[in-house]
């Protein structure tokens, strides 16, 4: 399928930052026909394209990621990006070993690696030996960081997006350049139809409807695994996000702290997001599963027209004993609003950008990881350069779909690439799928009396 005429009729599943970025640089590459599918208009309310910031960094303890995303932070302030990106410095904190316990994964191994990378990369950096040394830079962290063997660094050419605008912005330029949408039930996949040597011929949707193609793109996100085989290749996971009411003078009084990252359990917390008055707060560590009848995890509910307030209650835990960390003033105020955010995890924590291997006219793009939307601006460019088989074989390599996985247990297979702190993955209990549920409703019903 590598050899692809201008006029075939693309069909990309997935308005997040994979599908729109690839339909966006398809057209530019002078493809004609480029449809894009979802539930919803983007940015798709539960997908994890969406919110109100997300981090914007190359700190990476790969070196390949922290060039592209490099690439990607320059264009994070051209015209076409830069009203949804705001420049703050980020600040990554670890936990040394100590002689009664050991480093623990995702803590300082991973900061130290990111280290490495950057320097190697002729990027600047710089430490914070001590938690003294990080107050008095950041003198907003009034909490009192209470760790043994603090480690940290830092850069100040780092930000965030908010990322609800960039995908607006992004999707009114589709738009303008040709690219095609479809969305509501219309748009909203439910199967594929194959020919018996597995060429996939058309996709069905909710309302009964089939549309053809010559070639389809799954930028399907948390949901591909419970769409088409997946080989065991990734997983849904969930990670808690809380969002804190602040007053007019606190946002005034926080603007200048930083993006905080505890690489220790994975809490990160980003400066007041000024439009709505909120102190956003998250875990990026290795999630919460919700699996479905057919045994694989996926978000629960379809077509929701706005995320859950629900999290367990172990992740508001974790949140709040984060903030405790850095503003423990703010601890006994709690979250107005939480919701789950839902990775598409693979093995290594690589993207997934290849042919599925039983249907050759059916790309896969996805396996964001919790680390993808920052290539919003130029991830469709690699997408597009594996679809034409023109990127350099470690590249191809890299982002292959992997087999090696089909038949091993997850537990063995989803290790991620040692950046995720906190504790191990867990189901949701049926009472938090209850909860889960009506918060899901509650969203919905609140949502279509508007
Ligand atoms: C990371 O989080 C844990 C748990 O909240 C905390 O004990 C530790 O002090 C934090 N480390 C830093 C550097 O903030
Ligand atoms: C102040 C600061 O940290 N700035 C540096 C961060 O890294 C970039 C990229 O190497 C440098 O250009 C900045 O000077």
């Amino acid at each position: 399928m590598a050899h692809l005429d201008k006029n075939e009729r693309i069909v990309i599943i997935g308005a997040g930052a994979f599908g729109l970025s690839t339909s966006l640089r398809l057209i530019e590459e002078g493809y004609t026909s480029v449809t894009v599918l979802d539930r919803s208009v983007p940015p798709v309310p539960d997908g994890s394209s969406n919110d109100i910031s997300r981090i914007i960094r190359f700190d990476y303890g790969d070196e390949v990621y922290a060039k592209i995303a490099r690439e990607a932070y320059d264009l994070w302030q051209t015209p076409e990006y830069k009203d949804a990106f705001h420049q703050t410095p980020c600040i990554w904190t670890s936990q040394g070993a100590t002689p009664t316990q050991p480093v623990q994964p995702g803590g300082a191994d991973y900061s130290l690696k990111t280290q490495q990378v950057l320097t190697k990369l002729g990027q600047e950096w710089h430490p914070l030996r001590t938690v003294a040394d990080a107050k008095r830079r950041f003198p907003t962290l009034s909490g009192k960081i209470d760790v043994p063997n603090f480690d940290a660094f830092y850069n100040t050419t780092a930000g965030w997006a908010d990322a609800s605008l960039a995908v607006r912005q992004l999707l009114d330029r589709c738009v303008a350049s040709g690219v095609s949408f479809i969305t509501g039930p219309d748009g909203q996949v439910t199967d594929f139809e194959k020919a018996p040597d597995g060429t996939v011929k058309a996709v069905r949707t909710a309302n009964g409807k089939r549309i053809d193609g010559d070639l389809f793109i799954a930028a399907t996100g948390a949901w591909t695994a419970s769409l088409l085989p997946s080989w065991n290749s990734m997983l849904a996971a969930a990670q808690v996000v809380g969002y804190l009411r602040l007053t007019h003078d606190e946002v005034a009084q926080l603007k200048d702290l930083p993006i905080y990252f505890n690489f220790s359990t994975g809490f990160f917390c980003f400066p007041p997001h000024e439009p709505t008055g909120y102190l956003k707060v998250a875990c990026h560590g290795l999630g919460y599963t919700a699996s479905s009848d057919k045994a694989v995890s996926s978000p629960p509910g379809m077509s929701v027209s706005s995320r859950a307030n629900f999290i367990p209650e172990d992740g508001t835990k974790r949140l709040l004993a984060g903030l405790n960390d850095i503003l423990p003033h703010l601890v006994s105020r709690g979250f107005e609003r939480v919701g789950l955010c839902w990775y598409n995890d693979t093995p290594t924590g690589d993207f997934i950008m290849d042919y599925h291997p039983e249907h050759k006219n059916l790309f896969i793009a996805t396996g964001g990881s919790g680390h993808g939307f920052k290539f919003l601006p130029n991830i469709g460019k690699y997408i597009v350069g594996s679809l034409q088989r023109k990127l350099s074989q470690d590249l191809l390599q890299k982002w292959k779909f992997p087999t090696e996985y089909r038949r091993k247990f997850q537990e063995e297979v989803f290790k991620g690439d040692g950046s995720r702190g906190g504790p191990e993955r867990r189901e949701l209990t049926g009472q938090e799928r209850d909860t889960f549920d009506s918060a899901l409703r509650a969203a919905s019903n609140r949502q279509s009396k508007i």
